[in-house]
């Protein structure tokens, strides 16, 4: 089947159709390309990245390490880039996809500058029918959704947003252009990964910075570094064996992973392995046991080791108090930072608890909490993403009888999948890195290849076997969702609200919509399925 060459307002028909031109995206179409059927890509953005096109903020850097945070199915692709640290920086991330999509020649099936509206299952042709905000009509016997897990910015609904005289910013939306904060009065609204991260920049540029915390977060020294050539040649060497620690490890990234409980230690003991993870950073520390995120008392431990650090650098004991957290460690996603607690030891930073004294309203000034009003230039809104489902909702998905996946999952409130790659009424669609598969809890783009191969591997059998509907059986997905949650219960994480749980956006049901089992676990589990001949499925 050939693609189409028309581009924008056309109607067509192609073999399977993909949203997003990120890391799934990107990888997806080269395997369908690969595998001979005509694809058609949509990507909102006018480039390929992804979450790496929209956070442009100043510090956006990934917290995998960075000769992990790649592609491993081609030796060729791996050996010809090279990165420059240790944690690589957004445009570096950004320069890279834009290789891979340049030496794989990808562009010519990207629809960009194009955002899908819906797409609805027409049960008599067995085909999705997708249309696009720029008039585009097409039908597929596939899609495959690589709209990401935390690519839909949330900007909390403060009253007086408008009135602002300044301007505002989205740490998920930031602009092309370099935004200048010389001599400007600056608020930072949210402490997660990106505004612990965008801070210290942002302090180092601006006339003075003002915080507003709602939730203090423990976050740990990345302790970034330049790569030498011998270092990279060395891992480059290892490809086989990186590649096979990635595929094959609880978070995918070829790192050390703690053999023994928290508990297991004495005090003596557990300090000297805290301090050297505390030295090595990054990931080090929630992956110096085995068992911090089952183990309460193991983990208050560890959550208390990581408060004394906090107060260690805080000079200010009333600024470090407010600063240090009291959720379980790891349990809103874990932080790595440089010079991020540092940073409040600087004359032209402040930090505004907001738990305590809420914000009431955005000013034409500036922000006005129960306690004051802060003048201000700028306004950084780290605030986050609706996670997990938020891009998925976004499309008007309709599956068999019209069922819309936002009504089948009661907005979010009852997420129901297979594998958390299908779902039970949308036959042939696929949601690479979807709710309830082990996404973000680990090295993204690894989760993202066992996805694409799992998936290119169903499809390809689909089509030996001349299979038309390939659709999850409503009680397979009522085991896997079940069992998600079950696993899911006998840990931390739904102990502490987080945009894990939904609690970062307003109105927004509770639920832990993401596999803990492992990355390891659940490829196993993927496996064993389609040797099964893709058991829990029909296919007809
Ligand atoms: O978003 P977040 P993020 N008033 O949701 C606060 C990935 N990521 O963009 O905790 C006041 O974590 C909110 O407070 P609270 C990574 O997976 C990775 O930082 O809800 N405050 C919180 O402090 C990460 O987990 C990298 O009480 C409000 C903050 O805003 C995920 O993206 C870099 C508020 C939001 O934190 C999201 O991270 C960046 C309100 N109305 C992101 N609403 C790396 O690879 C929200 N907040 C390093």
């Amino acid at each position: 089947m050939g693609v189409s060459n028309k581009r924008q307002g056309e109607t067509a028909s192609v073999d399977a159709i993909v949203i997003g031109a990120g890391f799934s995206g990107l990888y997806m179409l080269y395997r369908l390309r690969e595998a001979g059927l005509s694809t058609r890509v949509y990507e909102t953005a006018d480039g390929v990245g992804g979450v790496w096109y929209w956070n442009r903020y100043p510090g956006a850097r990934c917290d995998s390490e960075s000769i992990c945070y790649n592609y491993t199915f081609s030796e060729e692709l791996y050996n010809e880039w090279s990165w420059s640290s240790r944690y690589p920086e957004q445009p570096e991330i950004l320069k890279y996809l834009n290789f891979v999509a340049d030496k794989f020649d990808l562009r010519p099936d990207i629809n960009f500058s194009t955002r899908v509206t819906s797409a609805s299952y027409d049960e008599g042709s067995k085909r999705w029918l997708i249309q696009t905000d720029q008039g585009d009509q097409i039908t597929a016997k596939y899609f495959i959704t690589g709209v990401g897990c935390i690519s839909t910015a949330n900007v909390p609904n403060i009253k007086g947003l408008d009135n602002f005289d300044g301007d505002w910013y989205h740490t998920g939306h930031w602009p092309h252009e370099k935004v200048d904060f010389t001599g400007k009065r600056v608020g930072v609204i949210g402490t997660g990964s990106s505004g612990i991260q965008s801070i210290p920049v942002i302090a180092k540029e601006a006339k003075h910075l003002t915080v507003f915390q709602r939730t203090p977060q423990f976050s740990v020294p990345a302790k970034n570094y330049q790569y030498t050539q011998e270092f990279l040649q060395k891992s480059k060497e290892n490809y086989h064996g990186m590649r096979h620690l990635m595929r094959n490890s609880v978070a995918g990234m070829a790192m050390y992973y703690g053999e023994r409980s928290v508990l297991e230690d004495t005090p003596e003991e557990r300090r000297k392995v805290l301090e050297a993870a505390w030295e090595k950073g990054g990931w080090a520390i929630l992956f110096a046991y085995n068992d911090l995120l089952v183990n309460e008392e193991g983990n208050k431990l560890v959550a208390e080791f990581v408060r004394s650090k906090i107060r260690e650098i805080v000079k200010d004991p009333e600024t470090a108090d407010k600063l240090v957290p009291d959720h379980y460690y790891g349990t809103k996603r874990a932080i790595i930072d440089t010079n991020y607690f540092e940073t409040y030891n600087r004359e032209n930073v402040r930090l505004v608890d907001v738990k305590k004294a809420p914000i009431e309203e955005i000013t034409s000034k500036g922000i006005r909490t129960s306690e004051g009003e802060f003048e201000l230039d700028a306004i950084v809104f780290a605030t986050g993403f609706d996670g997990m489902t938020g891009s998925l909702f976004k499309i008007d998905i309709k599956g068999k009888n019209g069922v819309s996946l936002k009504e089948k999952w009661e907005n979010g409130a009852k997420t129901k999948t297979y594998l958390g790659l299908t779902t039970a009424g949308f036959p042939n669609l696929f949601m690479l890195t979807g709710p309830e598969s082990p996404s973000v809890l680990g090295n993204m783009p690894a989760a993202i290849e066992q996805h694409v191969e799992w998936v290119i591997d169903c499809i390809n059998h689909l089509c030996q076997n001349e299979v038309e509907v390939f659709e999850a059986k409503p009680e397979a997905e009522e085991k896997w969702s079940q069992h998600c949650r079950d696993l899911a219960d006998a840990t931390l994480y739904t102990k502490t609200e987080s945009w894990y749980t939904g609690a970062n956006i307003e109105g927004k049901a509770r639920g832990f919509q993401i596999y803990v089992g492992g990355y390891d676990g659940y490829r196993k589990i993927c496996d064993e399925i389609a040797s099964k001949g893709y058991e829990g499925f029909s296919l007809v």
